[in-house]
């Protein structure tokens, strides 16, 4: 019990330490054994601490410091790490200019509801808010970051460590997860005072709301037409979505953030383009830690359809329009009650294998006849990529198809960054992907534009030995900005057409594995390679020209509520 574990921690005599080493005490005392890093003079004593703690660069480290070229790599690092693993992760950078050079990737850990714990440097504590243009002063730096993060804090003391570090770890972890941010004051983290270790404080969960269950199994099990929503927040709930869409033949439709949920060799799995037919015959739809952005936004809703919300965010459900049931939690224990409780009032169903295979069959011809040449380099990455092998998307032609039509086997193994689709999260991101988890093979796939936003960090790559593999499809272009401005812009072109390095000779010279193919045939034998590589990156460049449009299969025409 995290109660009795405080007492015993609270009854053990205080030990004179640092504000620098409680913080890194309380973060192993966490489980945090990585930080992601761009040191500065703000945080010295906090990398002595990690130094004197037995940290390092080292891959044995106590606590490993993975240290990067710029800021953004940092915190994209810690997101991908995050995302991978499913568990707290942190990032430490200076005040200033580091905490904005992470600002993209924090702001999409928020966006992505990833634990990601920023450690942020701040100038000296008396000098915060006088403007006296101390170096990285930024305004009001509290500020914000508090509207970046839901939880913040700074420690101004190292008595205060311990308890703001086990506060930190629960916020990222309670409701809706997400990022927390912690700031320290330059002459703070050296500051020495008594300190007292603070067990880590359990995670609320609200009790589940039983006439909610009753009322979503009853809908449920005389629903004719379900279909099932499943979003970022249920990647933790993998059993229990598949065991229900058995139980009610439901499809499952995920696009970005829920991929892998239910397996998508399962002729029950959809993406957005079958989703929005189903969408459209639905009599009760059951949507699993997803804003429903593309249904509610896009298609509609009308009276003929209940909806029924499972969210770890109480203000979710009803912020567009109030939901026939709402139950708001962890979505594992929601769907388990809901598992009991569904068989007493569920229908007879029949299979609906052969109709859905039939679907299937359909939309994939109309993919390929519109998306072939995306679609032909996405199979060959499959065939390659193991079962267990994650695959990192980005804004870029074969990652908007990969997100129709790249099938996803097993929960975490697909990342892509929801609603906020920044260019050039990809690289940085799958890199914390590939360290935090080493045994699996994990690509990255990126245009010219996004690859460049990065790629500084194949440095950091080499220096930690980073076995990551990375195809860079170059058009030479903002290819997605340019096909707009041909097509709605009468052909206006302006600020699309990029000017590369030689991607091949630039890989080598980090000392990575370069390679250049020209056909999905040969991308699978560069692929196989690669994954078979395990001390360092690999970078595949892809030259390709203009790519069809996606855009029909995304942004789809209103079906209900006309
Ligand atoms: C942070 C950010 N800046 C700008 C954009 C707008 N944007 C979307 S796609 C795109 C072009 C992507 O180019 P590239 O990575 O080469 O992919 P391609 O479309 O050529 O395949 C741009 C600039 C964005 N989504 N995010
Ligand atoms: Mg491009």
């Amino acid at each position: 019990m995290p109660q009795q574990q405080q007492a015993r921690a609270e009854a053990a005599a205080p030990v004179r330490m640092t504000t620098a080493e409680a913080t890194v005490a309380s973060l192993q005392a966490h489980g945090l054994d990585t930080i992601y890093a761009l040191p500065g003079v703000h945080n010295d004593a906090f990398f002595d601490a990690l130094a004197k703690a037995g940290g390092g660069t080292a891959r044995d480290a106590k606590i490993r410091v993975v240290h990067t070229r710029h800021e953004q790599g940092a915190a994209y690092m810690a997101l991908g790490a995050a995302l991978a693993t499913g568990k707290p992760q942190a990032y430490s950078v200076v005040p200033g200019p580091g905490l904005l050079n992470s600002g993209a990737a924090l702001l999409t850990a928020y966006a992505m509801n990833a634990p990601v714990l920023a450690l942020i440097g701040q100038i000296p504590q008396d000098a915060i808010g006088r403007g006296l243009g101390f170096l990285h002063e930024v305004r009001d730096q509290a500020g914000i970051i508090a509207r970046l993060v839901d939880w913040s804090a700074r420690i101004k003391s190292p008595h205060d460590a311990p308890r703001l570090v086990a506060e930190a770890m629960q916020a990222m972890c309670t409701g809706r997860p997400g990022p927390a941010a912690l700031e320290c004051a330059m002459d703070v983290w050296g500051r020495t005072g008594p300190v007292t270790p603070h067990a880590p404080l359990s995670i609320p969960e609200p009790p589940v709301d039983e006439d909610a269950i009753a009322a979503a199994a009853k809908r449920l099990g005389a629903a004719q037409r379900p279909l099932i929503v499943a979003g970022g927040g249920a990647q933790d709930a993998s059993a229990e979505v598949t065991q229900l869409a058995h139980l009610l033949q439901a499809p499952v439709l995920s696009y970005r953030r829920g991929r892998g949920v239910l397996d998508e060799r399962d002729p029950l799995a959809v993406t957005l383009p079958l989703g929005h037919e189903l969408w459209a015959e639905a009599d009760v739809v059951l949507a699993v830690g997803t804003h429903l952005h593309y249904p509610l936004q896009q298609w509609g809703i009308d009276r003929d359809l209940a909806i029924i919300r499972v969210d770890a965010d109480a203000d979710e459900p009803a912020r567009f329009a109030k939901p026939a049931v709402a139950l708001v939690g962890n979505a594992k224990p929601i769907l388990r009650r809901l598992l009991e409780a569904l068989p007493a009032h569920n229908a007879k169903r029949a299979p609906r294998t052969a109709e859905m295979q039939e679907r299937h069959a359909r939309m994939q011809k109309r993919l390929e006849q519109k998306l072939g040449p995306q679609l032909g380099y996405l199979a060959a990455i499959r065939a390659e990529l193991p079962e267990d092998g994650i695959f990192v998307d980005e804004v870029t032609q074969h990652g908007f198809v990969s997100r129709l039509a790249f099938p996803v086997y097993r929960p975490r193994t697909y990342i892509s960054p929801g609603y906020q689709d920044n260019l050039g999260y990809g690289f940085a991101t799958a890199l914390g992907a590939q360290d935090a988890r080493r045994e699996v093979p994990v690509v990255a796939i990126s245009g010219d534009g996004g690859f460049m936003f990065t790629a500084n960090e194949l440095a950091s790559a080499m220096a930690h030995r980073i076995p990551l593999t990375t195809i860079v499809f170059s058009d030479g272009a903002f290819g997605n900005v340019r096909r707009t401005q041909e097509e709605r812009y009468g052909n206006r072109l302006i600020a699309c057409d990029l000017t590369n390095p030689d991607f091949v000779a630039f890989g080598k010279s980090f000392g990575a594995e370069a390679v250049r193919v020209q056909t999905p045939e040969e991308l699978r034998a560069a692929l196989r390679r690669a994954f078979a590589r395990r001390d360092g990156p690999t970078l595949i460049e892809v030259p390709v020209g203009p790519m069809p449009s996606p855009w029909e299969f995304i942004h789809m025409k209103r079906v209900r509520g006309i």
